[in-house]
């Protein structure tokens, strides 16, 4: 009896507790929607518990103007001091040449990566002896190019997911590709194409980063030749570059690198097969019209001219076994370079097309590698291409040949489905919910649409659908989902790339800024909020992407005092306290010198007009955020020296006189007593 009561007792009180739950969980769903009573002052909000935003909050919003949504908005990306961002975006910076680094969501600039151009912050390119060594290696000819047009930034993967390690970017105008390291977010390495003067389809990395991948656009005699455009058809060339990356190294090794040689149409778009299609490249194509353009000679322009035919090609590469036949020096030498043939191609069936309409731009492999989603400028569908179909076709060998050799697949053997999203689509992404996101330039909108195939479960929305459309401010180039190129995205947020600004921020002249919004596509259906408007002070930023933060492990400061960050070692000129000294070899001054908060040593530094010096300095701090800059006017010298890091600088003292260097970071209370005077001797 007793024991029959207790057991009594526990399961009432097992209901009673269960209710309560329920009735919690009820009250705190509610309270998403209906405002309860405001916690205390300053005490977060738990998951789930709403938060009454009370008088004072009312009226900012009332006097502001504020919508419903636009609360929502401000919530869902504002972030509070100290906070950090979830997510972290590479976006290209144009023909700035550079990298911007911007947080997600609060779309905080948090840093400028110099690439191809001088940065004085970052001492890239101010005298420091490594920045100019990777600058230089960017040079053309003997020429100093230093600037690029940066297009596309890839993170590194492993297993095709960002890994977190490495970014490499493209500079379109140059065909040169650079390698940024994410330990400590600086350029490593710039290569130069030696077979080709621009780029386009640059960088894309293979899903374990073996390969990057840089293909061509305009067309031109491979290694930079001269031809006349009437001979563009049997000389002129397109090309798509696969270079070999060693991770350990952190550089591209360009004497295990290769090219193939496509025929004059212009390559554009690549993108890396992954899982089922892991060893495939897909690049897109336009003007296999092969136009020319002269409209001053009565042609038509390249615009009209380039968009005659109906179809253009996608270009289906079988990368494994081109390597292989590289590999085995099947290839032609082109500026030193290793080329495999366009007949080599196709007799070693390394590469097909695939038609595709109208205009063609962009290629995006799904994240499981099943299907390529290509654009049509000039049409409203995109088309979803089956890999699978793609192999059976090219077994079944239904395919006819284009005027250079190139097998030609059926059209409607290969595609899975063609999607109508509206005008002017060009990019796609993906997201963890069975979605694709395309821009749509001519609409100024993104489009959200429904796979098929293994992707049909995921959301309720009918399968290859459009969903809906989100309006952007003005004509969407590339958008940027989270990880939303990976074979697993994330979702949750996406940021449209946009081309104009024109009325988003207040007037600044006739050039604007860029316009880089952010949307929510953590929900389903419909729901696609926009939330935030950033302008970019710098153009044409082009493509980005976005890790999740916590992928990103970055060093605070360099590993050890006396670090060179270009060879990623001590470096051997580094300076110790203690060690400090000048010495001279004849005209040669060679000084040895630590910089700490807050003084240089030695401070003075007594040199003759027409040495020649050579100047180390080493930050001895081991500080978070002690960095020291260095300057010394005149004579174009600029530093920045991060904690721990060693470098070096020369110069000849060509002009005499009396130059005080000093710090050019805000370092310390003293800072500006962290100076010294470097005295240039006339010559009597
Ligand atoms: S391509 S806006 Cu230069 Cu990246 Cu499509
Ligand atoms: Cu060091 Cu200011």
């Amino acid at each position: 009896m007793q024991l029959k009561n207790k057991f009594d007792q526990t399961a009432f009180w097992r209901v009673v507790l269960l209710l309560l739950v329920v009735v919690v969980l009820v009250i705190s769903c509610q309270r998403e929607d209906t405002p309860g009573d405001a916690p205390a002052a300053n005490a977060p909000a738990e998951e789930g518990q709403a938060v009454a935003l009370g008088a004072d909050a009312d009226a900012i919003i009332a006097a502001r103007g504020l919508t419903p949504d636009d609360v929502a908005a401000a919530l869902k990306t504002f972030t509070p001091t100290g906070k950090h961002d979830e997510y972290i975006m590479f976006a290209s910076g144009g023909h700035s040449g550079q990298v911007y680094v911007i947080g997600l969501p609060s779309m905080r600039i948090l840093k400028t990566i110099a690439v191809f151009t001088p940065e004085p912050w970052q001492g890239w390119g101010y005298g420091a002896v490594d920045t100019m060594e990777v600058l230089n290696e960017g040079d053309i000819n003997g020429h100093d190019v230093l600037w690029g047009d940066t297009h596309h930034p890839a993170l590194s993967e492993t297993g095709g997911d960002y890994d977190g390690q490495y970014l490499f970017i493209n500079d379109k105008a140059n065909a040169r590709l650079a390698v940024i390291d994410l330990r400590d977010f600086e350029t490593k390495q710039i290569v130069k194409n030696p077979i080709a003067i621009s780029d386009h389809g640059g960088s894309m990395v293979t899903p374990d980063t073996d390969w990057i991948i840089e293909g061509g656009q305009y067309a031109a005699p491979l290694g930079w030749e001269y031809s006349s455009l009437e001979n563009y058809a049997e000389d002129y060339r397109g090309m798509v570059t696969f270079w070999k990356f060693d991770r350990e190294n952190g550089r591209l090794l360009p004497d295990q690198s290769f090219a193939m040689e496509m025929p004059p149409y212009w390559q554009d778009l690549c993108d890396a097969g992954k899982l089922v299609s892991d060893g495939w490249v897909f690049c897109n194509s336009f003007n296999t019209e092969m136009a020319t353009g002269g409209v001053e000679d009565g042609n038509p322009p390249f615009e009209s001219g380039a968009s005659q035919r109906d179809m253009d090609y996608m270009h289906i590469i079988n990368l494994d076994k081109a390597a292989e036949v590289a590999a085995a020096g099947n290839t032609m030498d082109v500026n030193g370079f290793p080329v495999i043939s366009l007949e080599t191609a196709v007799a070693e069936n390394l590469l097909y097309f695939a038609p595709e309409p109208k205009s063609p731009h962009g290629v995006d492999v799904t994240p499981g590698g099943e299907y390529m989603v290509v654009s049509g400028k000039l049409d409203p569908h995109v088309t979803v291409y089956s890999f699978q179909k793609i192999q059976d076709t090219i077994a079944a060998g239904n395919f006819e040949t284009d005027d250079y050799g190139v097998p030609v697949l059926d059209f409607d053997s290969v595609i899975e489905a063609q999607v109508e999203l509206g005008l002017g689509p060009l990019h796609t992404q993906f997201d963890n919910k069975g979605y694709a996101y395309t821009s749509l330039f001519l609409d100024s909108a993104v489009a959200r649409w429904s796979l098929g195939g293994p992707y049909a479960d995921l959301n309720d929305d009918p399968d290859w659908s459009l969903v809906s459309k989100t309006s952007v401010h003005y004509n969407v180039g590339h958008i940027s989902a989270a990880e939303g190129d990976t074979v697993s995205p994330d979702g949750n947020y996406l940021v449209s790339l946009n081309k104009w600004a024109i009325d988003r921020f207040a007037n600044v002249g006739p050039l604007l800024p860029q316009n880089f919004q952010l949307l929510d596509i953590a929900g389903t259906g419909t729901n696609m909020p926009l939330l935030y408007d950033m302008p970019l002070p710098d153009g044409e930023p082009h493509y980005a992407q976005i890790i999740k933060a916590d992928k990103l492990s970055p060093w605070e400061v360099y590993p050890e005092v006396g670090w060179n960050p270009h060879t990623q070692s001590k470096d051997p000129n580094a300076v110790m306290p203690g060690e400090e000294r000048i010495e001279r070899d004849g005209n040669t001054v060679e000084i040895w010198m630590t910089a700490v908060r807050s003084h240089f040593t030695p401070e003075h530094v007594e040199i003759k007009q027409g040495d020649h010096v050579i100047w180390h300095i080493t930050n001895v701090e081991r500080a978070y955020d002690a960095t020291h800059g260095f300057s010394i006017p005149v004579y174009n010298i600029n530093l920045s020296i991060e904690p721990g890091e060693a470098t070096t600088f020369e110069f000849d003292a060509t002009d005499d006189g009396v130059f005080s260097f000093y710090c050019t970071e805000f370092c310390s209370a003293l800072h500006l007593e962290m100076t010294g005077y470097m005295l240039i001797e006339p010559k009597q």
